[in-house]
């Protein structure tokens, strides 16, 4: 274990991500399944101590980076974790990642690539520091499964993938309902898929509850009642991830998953903008490619850096590696 390491946090639309370099850890050289196997196994503690009291919180993100070299043309690679295990894709991570590069002058505007453990993703620094990346190929695998919540009420929604698996369902709750109100209503769908069984493509675990509804423009109007940006398309969402935590940002893998599913009914033309907002009010644009039996989404969002810390392991601090780590 080393005595320190530094970590970047950022925050993309309010969701932080902790970012670190692999060469700090011993990774350095390492593809992104041989980091993830070391990761998942003996340098577990990692995710833990940065994922849980006192170091850190159950709601972030981190990131272990591999930065992309010879100017940009060599890929990096990223292995994405939470507070439960490791995440196969992350976009709001991905958009906190190159903001991270940014600041570190390891990356100026352009493209680069990216090995995550659910495919190769692509991210492009624009000069006013915006991201824009295209993710890993997302689909639609069911439309119309029902799924009933332990008080009875039935809920029908899809399944899509979008470098996680989604459950997405439309709630009008999601324009005016508390956090704990919208927590509780998803959790009892998590609950409900687990206990009826249904699962993703090969029999993945759906981890991610998307509920949706409309934007929060849709209904607003100047005071001389002319509506606000009424050009606007896309849904407010509300995204529950697999560690119990909501997502502040609009989530970029239920992004491409959203986009996954509108494709697959007709409802938004390939290259056409959509918005989707979180219920913290950030917002992401995306649109899709089509690509045959998948589509390719490319969402733009902005992260910012919030603070750079030393995280220092002291041997005589029993709880080091975190509360219950
Ligand atoms: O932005 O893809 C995302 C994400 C997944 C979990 C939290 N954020």
């Amino acid at each position: 274990m080393p005595d320190s390491f530094s970590v970047l946090d950022t925050h993309t639309g309010g969701e932080i991500t902790r970012v670190l370099f692999a060469a700090d850890i011993g990774l350095a050289g390492q593809s992104v399944d041989q980091q993830l196997d070391q990761l998942r196994g003996p340098m577990d503690w990692i995710r833990k101590t940065l994922t849980s009291e006192p170091r850190g919180t159950e709601y972030a993100v981190g990131a272990v980076v591999t930065p992309p070299e010879e100017d940009l043309k060599r890929p990096g690679c990223i292995v994405f974790f939470n507070n439960v295990g490791y995440l196969g894709m992350c976009g709001h991570g991905l958009i906190g990642v190159i903001e991270a590069l940014r600041y570190r002058e390891s990356m100026r505007p352009g493209t680069a690539r990216f090995a995550t453990p659910a495919g190769t993703v692509q991210a492009t620094l624009e000069a006013d520091r915006r991201v824009c990346f295209t993710g890993v190929p997302s689909r639609c695998y069911r439309q119309d499964v029902a799924v009933t919540c332990r008080d009875g009420h039935q809920v029908e929604g899809e399944i899509a993938y979008g470098g996680n698996w989604f459950f997405l369902t439309p709630d009008e709750a999601v324009r005016s309902a508390t956090i704990s109100e919208l927590m509780d209503r998803s959790q009892r769908i998590r609950d409900a898929l687990d206990r009826q069984g249904v699962r993703g493509e090969n029999g993945a675990l759906i981890d991610h509850v998307e509920l949706y509804g409309p934007l929060s423009t849709a209904d607003q109007s100047t005071a001389d009642n002319i509506p606000l940006a009424a050009e606007e398309v896309g849904c407010r969402t509300f995204v529950l991830c697999p560690g119990g935590h909501y997502d502040r940002s609009p989530c970029g893998t239920g992004t491409s998953a959203k986009l996954a599913c509108l494709a697959a009914r007709g409802w938004l033309q390939p290259g056409a903008e959509w918005i989707q907002e979180s219920v913290t009010g950030s917002r992401f644009v995306a649109s899709y490619q089509d690509q045959g039996d998948a589509v390719e989404v490319t969402i733009r969002g902005r992260a910012h850096v919030i603070a750079e810390t030393r995280q220092i392991f002291d041997p005589e601090d029993a709880l080091r590696l975190g509360i219950g780590g």
